[in-house]
């Protein structure tokens, strides 16, 4: 059976000063032979927990990439770039890149095929709005999500990870219930079962307010394989008690 992944999504937070006593604490207080475990940080602060991190089991991630290789792309990071900062995970497509910054899902999808093509595995976040779930179209959405992804990088998608993120339960406190999530998760792993007969060795994440009270609860559903954690990865003893719950 495949290891759980939990991965911190620190968002725009962090200072060297926080970032170095955070960082420490994480890598002194990981399990021996615990779940796999991955930080996903700001883009200027990747050389430094690339640093800090050396010699552990700790990986590092980034919040996103360009679907570009290189060139005129003012503010943009490529993953040619991110590898060279021992980068092994890039979030892609998180719901607050959505909305803010409207990501469409075309996008989302050329984002992954540009990770992968260096080596960076993808975690592709998607999830419902709070008005689609009440509409009843959550799993319409998320397939639709998933689709485009599949469509783009079939060959390989079994080396994605996929964070099912419904966009009510982030940053607002509420968490999808365990049975909530599963169902989701039972959806998605259908849907790349169909799609490879690697299905098995995907991630799938749940995200969107796990915290230490809620994570083992969740972490127990057959189809959650781990976490993509918001504001509990900024605090080492929370993100240390969802870590030792997966592990
Ligand atoms: C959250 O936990 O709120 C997240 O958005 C994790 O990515």
């Amino acid at each position: 059976m495949k290891k759980k992944l939990i991965a911190g999504n620190w968002k725009m937070n962090g200072s060297i000063e926080a970032n170095d006593r955070l960082v420490r604490d994480v890598v002194g207080g990981l399990p021996e032979g615990g779940c796999q475990v991955a930080v996903c940080v700001p883009a200027p602060y990747l050389a430094q927990v690339q640093m800090l991190r050396h010699h552990s089991a700790l990986e590092l991630g980034a919040q996103d990439v360009s679907a570009h290789e290189q060139g005129a792309f003012t503010g943009e990071v490529s993953a040619l770039m991110l590898k060279e900062f021992g980068v092994r995970y890039a979030i892609v497509g998180h719901s607050e890149r959505r909305q803010y910054h409207g990501e469409s899902d075309t996008l989302v999808a050329e984002k992954a095929r540009a990770a992968l093509a260096h080596g960076i595995t993808p975690i592709v976040c998607l999830g419902e709005t709070l008005q689609e779930r009440e509409a009843g179209r959550t799993e319409e959405v998320v397939k639709r999500q998933l689709a485009a992804v599949i469509h783009l990088n079939g060959h390989c998608i079994s080396e994605i990870v996929v964070a099912y993120e419904p966009v009510w339960a982030i940053g607002t406190g509420r968490t999808a219930t365990p049975e909530q999530a599963q169902q989701v998760h039972a959806v998605l792993r259908a849907q790349l079962h169909a799609a490879t007969p690697h299905s098995e060795r995907v991630h799938i994440l749940y995200g969107g307010s796990m915290n230490a009270a809620n994570a083992a609860s969740l972490l127990a559903q057959p189809d959650i394989d781990g976490g993509l954690i918001g504001g509990a990865s900024l605090k080492s003893a929370d993100f240390l008690q969802i870590i030792s719950a997966a592990s």
